[in-house]
């Protein structure tokens, strides 16, 4: 199994909606297919797919696993499938990216019952992205309330018309094991034994004409691919010859003009052969792709790198984890010719040389060593030195970059600092590390607030993240809500603002004598200093410390710590003392005839607004509207989604501490947003009064 063909090759990725059975799903894959012998359950912590002991633990996926098997095409030859296990949980959606950024081919999974929910719609759009081959599987059809023509109406309902039933259940409940394939035009009989066996048999009377029907219309979207076939359906009914429908299947498949519904149950491994046979005779090689678009190092232009087996080796790193007890491993996908264990190739993100010690084939934590890895496949390799997820490696003669994996923003922020001070080195460090492996996780330093933020998709991201903090680097941190980066400004001019700094005490004393005049900027020009000093009042050697005086308190603030943004000050009088004058003299007069003028010129403060993209299901308008409006935040726009309601809107950063935890509680766990900041604006009377009244109090609580 080392070595394999690309053409013989399939990368598919599990997604949909959290709990919906992709992880029992890629388990009946394995034992199906004889990689293990006895079918691991989520809830006894014995998949191979989750095996870190948090997702044990939660009993669901936080990570994507990468596994892989082999399974017989129709021809008899065996095709290698690479199966990415994606977690559903929409804090996670960075491994859904990844995983979808380097297969070929999506299975979204579809819970018989609940129909299409928020994690369908979210991977579909992602499948749109990456263009990936598209199957449905409608899971759970043992369990009694599962509603098969409900969950196919929903599914046509949200895809459209692509959408073609492959197969459909003869009972569904406990009675599940019967289906009729409408390719193939057979009843496929599956043992309940759990290895998914089969037997083939032909419909019965009373299915037939359902059968017919579904098969008409199955042939009907694939005829859609071409005209030639289209004619002939419309000629000749559903009778085009198997030749014409393998290849329909096959061009619709790549074209995504057609999205085949399987039906299975994971737990009972019914159906999952089936599925098999289908991926491997019908879905994209990595040789049938188009070239993936890159680019030269140096140059942005678009650079097309075929997928060629005996090109130049180049390879895309999707996924860095770091185990314990093997050190940090890349998984990646060769893109072009082939790798060995021991080639030197170059991390174009950097220049660095970096050397495949050991490549592995993975099935979960389970390696095996490969000596080769061919243009298509996806294996891991250990011990990089300098080069992460989204780095694409290639040979010194082939020096190209893939395209990037776009992760989403982050949508919850926290301050962090260590329980013990001397920890704090250790922590960026590992809090640098944790970012590495995952890049939707974030790390700031604020120097303004001097603060550490951490940053990601929600609170169970960040939980996730503080967990494996602790349990791999053995920190005790403290979290808070992190400090807002308010700003302070001015809105009316004052002309003329007098300060003089005088003191005697014995020997030298201090003299520094300025006149200043204060304007409001336009947002977005900063800090603007004038010297319309005449005939040497305040002499030329000390102008640069009058502006180094006002530069210091502009970043220190005047009403509540915070910086002070867009002012022009004119310094245009003043006067000295030939023994007393000195640099800190004309320093400290230029702050405190600021600090004075600041307070008289209307000060007011800014504070960061965010554009924030709400979706969530239609039914929860009321609630996740009401929600922006109690958030101070400002609707703009309001679109519809298939059968989701998106919001555009504003929002003031101080008001979206808990939104990500709020939205799921507003919208069972079914909305999500995306957000990104927007401008800084100023804050409402009420909210002012309570910034400074909290800022004086902490200012007393500090110099207590
Ligand atoms: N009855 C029944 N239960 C199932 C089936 N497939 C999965 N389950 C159960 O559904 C629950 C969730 O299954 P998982 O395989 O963890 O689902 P998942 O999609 O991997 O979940 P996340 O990774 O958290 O998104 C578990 O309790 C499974 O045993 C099925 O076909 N029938
Ligand atoms: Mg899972």
């Amino acid at each position: 199994m080392d070595v394999i063909k690309p053409e013989l090759i399939r990368n598919i990725a599990l997604t949909g909606h959290g709990g919906c059975g992709k992880t029992t799903f890629a388990e009946g894959i394995l034992y199906a297919s004889g990689v293990i012998n006895r079918l691991g359950k989520v809830e006894e912590g014995n998949t191979v797919s989750d095996y870190h002991k948090d997702e044990i633990e939660k009993q669901l996926s936080i990570n994507s696993s990468v596994m892989n098997t082999l399974w017989k095409g129709s021809d008899g030859v065996s095709r290698k499938i690479n199966i990415i296990d994606t977690p559903g949980f929409m804090d996670f959606v960075g491994e859904v990216k990844s995983a979808l950024r380097v297969v070929d081919t999506a299975l979204i999974i579809i819970d018989a019952f609940k129909g299409v929910e928020v994690g369908t719609e979210a991977s579909f759009m992602m499948t749109n992205e990456y263009e990936n081959n598209l199957i449905f599987l409608i899971n759970k059809l043992d369990m009694e309330n599962a509603d098969f023509e409900k969950t196919v109406a929903d599914i046509k309902d949200s895809f459209g018309s692509r959408v073609a039933v492959v197969q459909f259940p003869v009972k569904t409940g406990n009675d599940f094991h019967e289906v009729v394939d409408v390719i193939r035009m057979k009843l496929l009989r599956f043992k309940p034994d759990g290895k998914g066996e089969y037997t083939e048999h032909d419909i019965p009377d009373d299915l037939k004409e359902k059968a017919n029907e579904y098969h008409q219309k199955f042939v009907e979207v694939v005829a859609e691919e071409d005209e030639e076939l289209l004619n002939k359906f419309f000629e000749e009914g559903a009778n085009l010859t198997d030749e014409e429908l393998e290849y329909g299947i096959k061009m619709g498949m790549r074209e995504r003009k057609l999205f085949p519904v399987f039906c299975i149950s994971a737990s009972k491994n019914i159906g999952t052969r089936d599925v098999l046979d289908f991926i491997s005779n019908y879905t994209e090689s990595p040789l049938d792709k188009l070239p993936e678009i890159g680019h030269r190092p140096n140059n942005d232009d678009p650079f097309e790198i075929p997928p060629k087996p005996d090109a130049d080796p180049a390879l895309f790193i999707f996924k860095t984890v770091s185990e314990r007890n093997i050190g940090e491993l890349s998984f990646f996908r060769v893109y072009s010719g082939k790798v060995k264990a021991g080639l030197d190739l170059i991390n174009e993100a950097n220049g660095k040389s970096e050397r495949l010690s050991q490549l592995f084939s993975m099935n979960g934590k389970d390696r095996k060593e490969m000596s080769e890895v061919v243009c298509g496949d996806i294996a891991a390799v250990v011990k990089l030195k300098d080069s992460h997820t989204n780095n694409t490696l290639s040979s010194k003669n082939f020096p190209v970059v893939l395209p990037e994996i776009k992760f989403p923003n982050p949508n919850m922020t926290l301050a962090i600092h260590a329980k013990n001070k001397g920890d704090d080195d250790k922590i960026a460090t590992a809090l640098h590390s944790l970012h590495e492996e995952d890049p939707t996780f974030l790390v700031n330093f604020n120097p303004e607030t001097s603060q550490t933020l951490i940053s990601g998709q929600g609170e169970i991201h960040l939980n996730t993240i503080l967990n494996r903090m602790k349990s791999k680097y053995n920190f005790e941190v403290e979290v808070s809500n992190p400090k807002i980066p308010y700003r302070e400004t001015i809105r009316s001019k004052v002309d003329n603002i007098e300060y003089k700094h005088k003191k005697q005490s014995g020997g030298r004393g201090q003299f520094g004598h300025v006149l200043l005049k204060l304007e409001p900027l336009e947002r977005g020009k900063g800090f603007e200093f004038v010297n319309a000093i005449v005939g040497g009042v305040v002499p030329g050697r000390f102008i640069p410390a009058v502006e180094k005086g006002l530069v210091e308190i502009m970043s220190s603030g005047v009403l509540v710590g915070c910086k002070v943004i867009d002012v022009k000050v004119t310094l245009f009088d003043g006067s000295y003392h030939n023994v007393d004058s000195d640099e800190i003299s004309f320093k400290i007069a230029a702050s405190q005839a600021f600090k004075k003028g600041f307070k008289d010129a209307s000060p007011v403060i800014l504070e960061p607004i965010y554009d924030v993209e709400v979706v969530f299901p239609e039914e929860f308008m009321g609630a996740v509207s009401g929600d922006i409006s109690s958030r101070r935040g400002r609707i703009m726009g309001m679109d519809v989604y298939g059968k989701l309601q998106k919001i555009t809107c504003q929002i003031p950063l101080s008001e979206m501490n808990d939104y990500s935890t709020k939205l799921r509680s507003l919208t069972q766990g079914r909305g999500y947003y995306d957000r990104k900041f927007s401008h800084y604006e100023d804050v409402p009377k009420e909210v002012e009064v309570k910034i400074i009244s909290e800022y004086e109090k902490e200012k007393a609580e500090n110099s207590n």
